[in-house]
């Protein structure tokens, strides 16, 4: 019998990866998703007819439901990724979010319990590098000072508060990965970096005139999230229960980014102005394709992330490197330039 793994969060990003990458290690996956009036399930279509894929409802929100998950699955591993996972949404539903990604933690933790199998069940728990928030230190590891900076990021903190508790409480194997930001063609559209390979796409073909974007100067240690969720595995695999730092190792701001997306979608950007005035202009005909909108700015913003994936390099073996940023940028735009295309 292979091991069964139980994922919350299935049908975003990181779930739709995880879920290959532990089906191509055998497991039989149970994938944990909510109802909603319309079957969007478009990152994990291609693994509905697998036969080691299962699908199971439940809801963080609702205790009922998980204790019933755990209690019928009784998986080996859980992978807590479900999660209002956008900071500047976190503003606008503030209650909401703590409800999920604080007490929604606290509730998988207890599910697994009533289920009988806190002494064997290993939990992984999607941390953040949001904790770092108005960051204390630069580049930032397992040792460096919280400082939540958003409704998210303070949600967020309870929930590795409460994995740490329960592993010292309990004796559970229960770890945080505490993971810089993660992209790929699979990235939701409103997040920055999907937002700006879709707009470059779609700018380069016709398909859009403009696009509009909040502080071009934040910092993030961009990786790609097919190479994070095999840490999420090796994190499980470790002798002993503990928290990782995964990160690049390697930093950059907004306006980088905008400047080699639209590099790959063949135009060449050139900056003018400043602050609310800054205009990223296309070198070839003069034309403004980048502006900046004030609806884009957070009451309170993280501009300074920058991991180091050290004690995940040297402790679980795993390349921080493997993806460059230059390559996530090119598979991000090449993808997002046949989709336009296809549309
Ligand atoms: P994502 O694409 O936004 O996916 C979030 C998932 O959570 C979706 O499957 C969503 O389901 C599910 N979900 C939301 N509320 C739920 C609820 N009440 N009950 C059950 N499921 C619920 O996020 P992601 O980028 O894959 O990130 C995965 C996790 O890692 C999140 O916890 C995020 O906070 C954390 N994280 C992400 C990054 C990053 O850069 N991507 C970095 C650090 C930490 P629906 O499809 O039904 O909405
Ligand atoms: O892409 P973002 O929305 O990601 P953010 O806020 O860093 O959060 C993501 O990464 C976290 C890990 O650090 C995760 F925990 C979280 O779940 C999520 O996956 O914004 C990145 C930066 C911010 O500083 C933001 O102010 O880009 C800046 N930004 C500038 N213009 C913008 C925009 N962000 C968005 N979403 N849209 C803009 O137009």
């Amino acid at each position: 019998m292979g091991k069964k793994a139980l994922i919350t969060g299935v049908t975003g990003q990181d779930g739709s990866y995880l879920s290959e990458f532990l089906i191509e290690k055998g497991y039989d996956v149970y994938g944990m998703i909510r109802r909603s009036s319309v079957d969007f399930r478009e990152r994990i279509a291609h693994l509905e007819s697998n036969p080691q894929f299962h699908l199971v409802y439940g809801d963080l929100g609702d205790a009922v439901s998980l204790i019933k998950v755990m209690t019928e699955v009784k998986p080996d591993e859980v992978y807590n990724l479900a999660a209002q996972s956008h900071v500047q949404v976190s503003f606008d539903v503030p209650e909401f979010t703590a409800d999920v990604d604080a007490t929604g933690v606290l509730r998988v933790l207890e599910a697994v319990r009533i289920a009988g199998i806190a002494d064997k069940c290993h939990i992984y728990q999607a941390s953040t590098s949001e904790l770092y928030g108005k960051v204390e230190e630069v580049p930032q590891n397992e040792n460096t000072p919280f400082h939540p900076y958003s409704p998210y990021a303070v949600a967020k903190l309870y929930g590795y508060w409460i994995i740490k508790e329960y592993r010292e409480a309990y004796n559970m194997f229960c770890c945080s990965g505490i993971l810089f930001n993660h992209e790929s063609e699979r990235r939701g559209e409103t997040f920055v970096t999907r937002k700006i390979t879709l707009a470059a796409a779609r700018i380069s073909q016709g398909m859009q005139d403009k696009l509009y974007l909040g502080n071009m100067d934040s910092l993030r240690d961009w990786g790609y999230a097919k190479d994070y969720v095999e840490c999420m595995w090796l994190i499980l695999q470790n002798d002993k229960p503990e928290d990782f730092v995964i990160a690049t190792g390697v930093q950059h701001s907004v306006r980088e980014f905008t400047t080699l997306a639209f590099h790959h979608a063949g135009i060449e950007l050139e900056w003018q102005g400043a602050g609310m005035d800054e205009k990223g202009v296309d070198k070839a005909t003069g034309r403004v394709l980048v502006e900046v909108s004030p609806d884009f700015y957070r009451p309170t913003d993280v501009v300074n992330l920058w991991g180091d994936p050290s004690k995940a390099k040297r402790e679980l073996g795993w390349n921080p490197t493997k993806t460059s940023f230059e390559e996530l940028v090119k598979i991000m735009v090449d993808h997002d330039m046949k989709k336009v295309k296809n549309a």
